[in-house]
């Protein structure tokens, strides 16, 4: 079981259109809202590498507040990162600035699947656990928990590193299926074993990051990567938590993110929240889906955007205003807290 809620998180508007129950305002938070963006970030942080920093309770805790002080968002997202998990049991992942998830040893035969033990979260990553613990303690606002999803987390064991077109991940997936399938089984037990200590550590909705599923056809990703992904959200149903469930260029497989056992669906830049409403369906959410790169503009233009996103997302409730990607680092981090107040003061009650 979960732990009781406070009577400010059940009311939090942020769980509420989750669950699609009428707000008195539309939430909001970012994707990567803690981060280069943000000067007291660079400062606390300084130069070691991303996982010695989330393997710092106190440091990713307070890591994890700076957005929501500094922005007044609705949520708060855990400082971690989705390699977590698997660099945890030693498979050999490093965060390398600047570049991303780095293996030393990529996924390439059976052989690969003994490295992949499953995931003990108070031996494996007790730090990740204490960081929400803490969290749990001391915000008001919800915590989201995450994991990366099967797809995309084998996307970096396979490659070796960020790919630009996936060739060797969907090499395995279509010449050697049943290997794949044991790779994606292997990654979605360890998401879900994460992603349910995190819930019983405190965090009040979790999201699930396909980043990079977009780079799939709907047939491939029904038959090769759905099933998979579908075992972490169905195995997070009756948690009490909302699940979000998301990913990039997905715009012809929100349908198919929906099925996967979503109560949210994140939707990127490219499709309009009415269009992505309709594609996943009356019963789920819908989170997004201001273009990061308009953030970049000057403010009356975000302003623009921001109006045309609200006005497109309807006066129905179930949706949380978030970017269609994580925030960029060159974001001046005023605009992002004029327009949080912008979301607040327009997006009214639905
Ligand atoms: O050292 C650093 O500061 C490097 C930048 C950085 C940060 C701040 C990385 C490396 N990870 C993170 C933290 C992180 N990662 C968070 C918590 C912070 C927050 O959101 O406020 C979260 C939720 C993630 C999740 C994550 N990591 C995703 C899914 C979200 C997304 O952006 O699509 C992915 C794909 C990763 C892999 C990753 N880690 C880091 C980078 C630069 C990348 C992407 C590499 C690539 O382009 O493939």
């Amino acid at each position: 079981m979960p732990p009781a809620q406070p009577a400010t998180l059940a009311s939090s508007a942020f769980l509420r259109a989750c669950r699609r129950q009428p707000v008195d305002r539309v939430p909001v938070w970012f994707m990567r809202q803690a981060g280069r963006s943000l000067p007291e970030y660079r400062a606390l942080r300084g130069e070691g590498p991303i996982l010695d920093a989330v393997a710092k309770p106190e440091l990713a805790a307070e890591l994890t507040l700076q957005p929501v002080r500094r922005y007044g968002v609705d949520a708060a997202i855990l400082f971690s990162d989705i390699v977590v998990p698997v660099a945890s049991i030693g498979f050999g992942v490093d965060v390398v600035a600047g570049v991303g998830p780095v293996v030393e040893r990529p996924f390439r035969s059976a052989h690969d699947l003994a490295r992949l033990r499953p995931l003990e979260p108070e031996v494996d990553i007790p730090y990740v656990l204490e960081t929400v613990r803490i969290l749990a303690r001391e915000i008001h606002v919800p915590l989201i928990g995450f994991a990366g999803a099967p797809f995309t987390v084998a996307s970096y064991l396979v490659e070796g590193r960020p790919s630009r077109d996936y060739a060797l991940t969907k090499a395995l997936m279509r010449t050697e299926p049943a290997l794949w399938r044991a790779l994606l089984d292997a990654l979605a037990d360890m998401a879900l074993t994460s992603l349910r200590a995190q819930v019983a550590a405190g965090a009040s909705a979790v999201q699930l990051f396909d980043s990079w599923a977009g780079a799939l056809s709907p047939e491939d990703y029904r038959e090769h990567v759905l099933p998979s992904s579908s075992r972490v959200l169905e195995g997070m149903a009756g948690l009490g938590v909302p699940r979000i469930h998301f990913g990039v260029g997905t715009g012809e497989l929100l349908g198919l993110m929906a099925e996967a056992g979503a109560d949210v669906v994140g939707v990127d830049w490219r499709v309009p929240l009415d269009e992505a409403r309709r594609r996943v369906g009356p019963d789920r959410a819908v989170q997004g889906n201001l273009d990061p790169t308009a953030c970049l503009a000057p403010w009356e233009v975000v302003a623009e955007e921001a109006r045309r996103v609200l006005a497109r997302a309807g006066p129905e409730p179930g949706h949380v205003f978030n970017l269609g990607h994580g925030v960029l680092p060159q974001t001046n981090p005023d605009i992002l807290r004029r327009l949080v107040d912008l979301v607040h003061e327009e997006g009214g009650r639905r």
